[in-house]
């Protein structure tokens, strides 16, 4: 019997640093009746997705930050998201600063069953940018100031979802950059990795030339890869559009595990676009190119996980090369 789910990438245009949730979540909530309306069982909203992307946003004291962060979740300003997910039977993912009731702060997303179960929480691993302010930059990205390192890993869970048992993990924005996100999941056989993202559709490190059209490149070479590599479907939502002036792209797509790109977003607003998957095709990768168990030689691969920061390789030599 085919396992069929018809995705959906719920993408959100920009949210201005003096737009209240209300403004969010109303706007979320109209994303989710139109995924009830286009037939769509799980809906991936993006990152940070009830705030502007505040880190690009300095302030020395960091309590005057915790207006961005969610203490709980659902709250009563959250609450009609809960409520329409109930109401049309659709199971969604969520990015949001969490702070916990110990303060700590993390960049957040939840995967939530229709009843309003959170069933997975995953805390964003790679964090970009810098913890201090920096004169150099044209923008700030002060991720690295307002939250801690994710401490719950690179978690799959086999969830219910609209009647089939599906492999669904997380991770957020920079996670997407980095291979070992997907390999981690890849290794519990990962089915469909949602991903949330607040990406500046320019340059802002100042540090050398980019040409700007590698932006999107880059973002769906590697979600792309991630998906051929691992075998699984990905929903990856970006949060888009400019925000008090700063531009973040949107172009959110659906890969599957191909690696071919199913649907994508083409305005940088609030948009809906949807796939309908059938997840009998990470099958295939699985058993055969990717049969990691058939195929991985860990004993090789020592590096990835003994180093931290990359190492210079040893200079070549005549008697060298004789041993
Ligand atoms: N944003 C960006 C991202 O990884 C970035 C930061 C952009 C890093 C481009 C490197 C290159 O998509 C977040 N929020 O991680």
């Amino acid at each position: 019997m085919t396992r069929s789910l018809v995705l959906a990438a719920a993408q959100l245009g920009p949210i201005q640093k003096a737009d209240g949730r209300d403004v969010a979540v109303g706007r979320i909530v109209r994303l989710m009746e139109k995924a009830h309306r286009m037939g769509a069982q799980v809906v991936v909203f993006p990152e940070l997705a009830l705030t502007t992307f505040f880190p690009r946003w300095y302030e020395e004291d960091i309590a005057v930050a915790d207006h961005w962060y969610e203490s709980a979740l659902p709250s009563n300003e959250t609450a009609p998201i809960f409520e329409a997910a109930r109401k049309y039977g659709i199971a969604f993912h969520l990015g949001y600063a969490e702070k916990t009731p110990d303060g700590h702060r993390y960049n957040t997303a939840v995967f939530v069953s229709p009843n309003g179960e959170i069933m997975l929480k995953y805390r964003k691993v790679h964090l970009p940018g810098h913890k201090d302010y920096d004169p150099i930059r044209k923008v700030q990205h002060l991720e690295k100031r307002y939250f801690e390192v994710g401490n719950l890993g690179f978690p799959v869970m086999r969830a219910p979802v609209a009647g089939h048992d599906v492999n669904v993990g997380m991770m957020i924005c920079n996670d997407r950059r980095w291979p070992e996100s997907w390999r981690v999941m890849g290794l519990q056989q990962v089915e469909l990795v949602m991903l949330g993202y607040n990406t500046p559709s320019l340059n802002m490190d100042n540090r050398g030339f980019e040409a700007h059209h590698l932006r999107v490149f880059h973002s769906h070479l590697t979600i792309q890869a991630g998906c051929y590599q691992n075998a699984c479907f990905a929903v990856a939502t970006a949060k888009a559009g400019t925000e008090d002036g700063h531009e973040l792209f949107g172009h959110s797509i659906i890969v599957n595990p191909q690696g071919e790109i199913m649907a994508q977003a083409t305005s940088w607003g609030d948009e809906l676009i949807v796939a309908d998957a059938d997840l009998g095709m990470c099958e295939l990768g699985r058993t055969t190119i990717f049969n990691f168990e058939k195929h991985r030689r860990p004993e090789a691969y020592g590096r990835i996980t003994d180093q931290v920061g990359s190492e210079p390789p040893a200079t070549w030599s005549p008697r060298r090369a004789a041993e």
